[in-house]
């Protein structure tokens, strides 16, 4: 019967990737300029279980790289680091979102257009890969 409800569960919330207790929702890679070389892709990560998640990486297919960012501009100045580990306690979300977390695509294999998917894996510290589909929109300014 799980097997059932998951299937039933993925074909309810298509936006929506399931590992465990992990989930992931509203996974966008912004339409970026054409011919830029590094742009973010923007998710909230969610705890739902009961034993501390870490997140330790993040491969993404059709880029040459894909890292973990912080951006922060306090001080004024803009300055962009990169991430190890982001600890998601039970019952916490984290949300990646311009300004601040954000995945770090670079060097895509090919430009994209509005509608593509690109497939994110995002590795956690118990060795577990979580799969989620990215899709690239445009954002609305300022969001
Ligand atoms: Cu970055």
């Amino acid at each position: 019967m799980r097997g059932t409800l998951f299937a039933a569960l993925l074909a309810v919330c298509p936006g929506l990737a399931w590992a465990g207790d992990l989930t992931v929702s509203d996974p966008v890679v912004p339409l970026a300029p054409p011919g830029l070389m590094a742009h973010s892709a923007y998710m909230t990560l969610t705890n739902a279980g009961d034993v501390p998640r870490t997140l330790v990486g993040v491969a993404a297919d059709g880029y040459a790289m894909a890292h973990i960012h912080r951006s922060d501009d306090s001080g004024g100045v803009a300055t962009m680091s990169a991430v190890d580990a982001i600890a998601i306690a039970p019952g916490q979300s984290v949300t990646f979102a311009p300004g601040g977390l954000h995945v770090m695509l670079m060097h895509p294999a090919a430009p994209q257009a509005e509608g593509d998917t690109v497939t994110l894996t995002l590795q956690f510290a118990n060795g577990e890969a979580l799969p989620v589909t990215a899709t690239v929109r445009r954002l609305k300014h300022g969001s």
